[in-house]
Parts: structure tokens; sequence; C-alpha cells
């Protein structure tokens, strides 16, 4: 048995330990994400159970009515925040509005952004899910936080990360200062250091794109996904192909193994499926503390000004070679002197 392991919590004491200005505000920060993190991998585990354990399909053991799992993680992490004082505003892809930090508590200097359970449609057939966070430092100088403190572009980020609940729970995180993994233990309940400074590598094995859009797409994007199948030897090898659906899983599988995600633009989604500032920005942060690099296709993600709090954004994101050849490919495509290509269905 290995008796030197490093938690969660040590391993962001130390890293904090290295800024002599530092206060400690942050680390707690995210000390709390990842305390309510965990009490949803407890949630999610007993997920199949629910129906099984509730008396009437309804109400649980306790007798308190069975809550939506992405319901009850909003709640979760919301209370794992609000009572801290180290938050002004909070904000979650399941709200339509801001959400300032109740009266009765104090307001802190930061502002949390949070998709508490993405993917959550895969939960139904017990596939991977997760929760995705964003910090930035509040803007607004007192009081509760305001809706600048949240529309700040991702390249003002503090910190981004996001728990996967998959065949172990597991929590990445970057705060500019790399990325780094760390593995729940179920036994002692912590989250042990497994992956410490994740480099993603520079090319990928793997796209990952629903391509039962394909017929939805603009004919750059139809050149672009049929380079990646292998159609094009001259621009690109072919790759693998890897798509289960939630965000969380599809990027982080690539981030550990090289790849490209894409969820671009169609028809059926003008601006894009993803959010901006609970699934784009804290992913791209990550990318790109990861050594790869995130774009809508034009524009580095971390650099968009965020207009709306549900904003949706085209996503390219993964090994930097590759997000740079969907880019590249996208912008010679994109000129208007090259005839487009016949529409064809694609090769599988
Ligand atoms: P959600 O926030 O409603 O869960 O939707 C986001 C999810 C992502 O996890 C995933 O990348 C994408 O939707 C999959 O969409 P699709 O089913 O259209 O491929
Ligand atoms: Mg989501």
């Amino acid at each position: 048995m290995n008796t030197s392991v490093t938690t969660i919590e040590r391993f962001i004491m130390d890293q904090e330990d290295r800024y002599p200005d530092a206060t400690g505000e942050l680390s707690n920060l995210l000390y709390d994400l990842a305390l309510g993190t965990k009490m949803i991998a407890a949630a999610i585990r007993r997920a199949g159970l629910v129906d099984v354990l509730g008396s009437n399909h309804t109400d649980n053991v306790q007798g308190e009515e069975q809550q939506k799992l992405d319901v009850l993680a909003n709640d979760i992490i919301k209370n794992s925040l609000s009572h801290t004082g180290r938050v002004c505003v909070m904000c979650s892809e399941e709200e339509n509005e801001i959400i300032p930090v109740p009266e009765e508590y104090e307001a802190g200097k930061y502002a949390v952004l949070f998709d508490p359970l993405d993917g959550s449609s895969n939960i139904d057939v017990n596939s991977a899910v997760g929760t995705i966070f964003s910090i930035y430092r509040r803007i607004s100088l007192e009081g509760r936080g305001t809706m600048a403190d949240i529309l700040q572009p991702g390249c003002k980020q503090v910190a981004a990360g996001y728990v996967m609940y998959g065949s172990s729970t597991m929590m990445v995180y970057t705060t500019g200062q790399g990325v780094h993994g760390f593995t729940l233990d179920p036994t002692i309940g912590e989250f042990l250091l497994s992956h410490p400074r994740i480099i993603t590598p520079r090319v990928g094995k793997y796209y990952s794109v629903n391509e039962s859009n394909f017929a939805r797409w603009d004919r750059p994007m139809q050149h672009v996904v049929r380079g990646l199948h292998g159609d094009r030897p001259d621009e690109i090898t072919g790759k693998n192909s890897r798509y289960i659906g939630s965000l969380v899983a599809d990027f982080h599988r690539n981030l550990i193994a090289g790849g490209v995600f894409l969820y671009p633009a169609d028809t059926k989604n003008p601006r894009g499926k993803l959010r901006l500032l609970y699934e784009a920005a804290p992913m791209a942060f990550i990318a790109e503390q990861a050594e790869g690099s995130a774009t809508d296709g034009v524009n580095r993600i971390l650099d968009i000004e965020p207009t709306g709090l549900h904003q949706r954004t085209p996503l390219v994101i993964g090994s930097r070679n590759d997000v740079g050849y969907v880019a590249d490919t996208l912008r010679r495509q994109m000129v208007p002197s090259r005839p487009a290509e016949p529409l064809q269905a694609p090769v599988l």
C-alpha cells in the first residue's frame, strides 16, 4: 500500500505557498467545489437505485422528494459556495439569471460559473457525465456581484476545471499553473493526485464530432471532417473517431490521449450548441494550459467577449496542431473565389 499520497487539499495549499501574497481564498474555493462534487458523485453512484430505493417513485428513503440529478447537482454546488464569504455571484447553466449570494452571507471576491451536470442525458444509460466550473475575480467594487462580474472574457479566468463522473471520479483543474488531475479514492473519500502537470499531445489520435449533423454543416466544415476521416492525406493523416456526446468525457479522453473535439455551427444550431461561459471558456483555459488550443473557427475562445449569460459558440478544441488544421482549413475554404465542392454523403 502506498502510504505517501497527495490529497487535493495538500496540493492546492502547496501551490498557494509559492505565492506570498495569496490569501488562501481561491484555494478554499477550489476545495469547496471539490467537496460539492464529491456529494454529486455519491448521488450519481446511486442514480440507478433511486427508483429501487424510493418507496413510491417520488420519495427517497428519508421521505424527501426525489430531485432530478441535474437540479440536485445545481443545488449542491450553490449550497457549497453561497455561505463561504468567498463568492459574490454565481451563475449556472441551469438558471436563467445570475445568482447573487444571499444577503445573510458575506460577499467575497470571486464570481463562479458552472454547468452542474453536463451531458445529463447520458445518466440514464450509465455513461460519463461531468461538472464544469469557471472562476473569475470580481470587477465590481462592492456589495453583491453583478452581471459585469460574470460577463468577462475567458482569458480573465483565475481558475477552471471539471469533474468527470466516470468509471472513476476525476477532478481536473488549472489556476494558470498547468493542469492537474485527481482521482477520487472512494474508500477514503479524498481526491488524490493522479495526473500531475497534464500536457496534451501536439497531434492527436482521435477526432470527436456528432457526425449525424454532417448534412447540416457548411461546406468548409464538411471538408474539414472529410480530412479527419482520412480522405485528404495531402492535408492531414486520418484519425480514429470517438464520440460519447458528453463534453467532459469527450474532452478528457482527448486531453489525455490527444485529439480534437468539434461542435460546429449547423443549420439547427446556427451559433453552435455549446455555451461559451459554462463549457467552451473553462475547457479552453484547461486546453491552453495543457499546451493545446481552442477556437470558434476564427477567434481564440479565450478572447471572445461574452454578451449574454447563455451565449453559444462553435467549438474546436484539443491538440494544438489538429485545432490549427481545422482553423487553417476553414480559413482557406472560406475564400470566396474557391468554388464550393458538391455536397456528397460522407464516406464512413
Ligand atoms: P447539456 O449541457 O444540455 O448537457 O448539453 C451539452 C452536451 C455536451 O456535453 C455534449 O458535448 C453535447 O451536448 C452533445 O450534443 P449532441 O447530442 O448534439 O451531440
Ligand atoms: Mg452543458
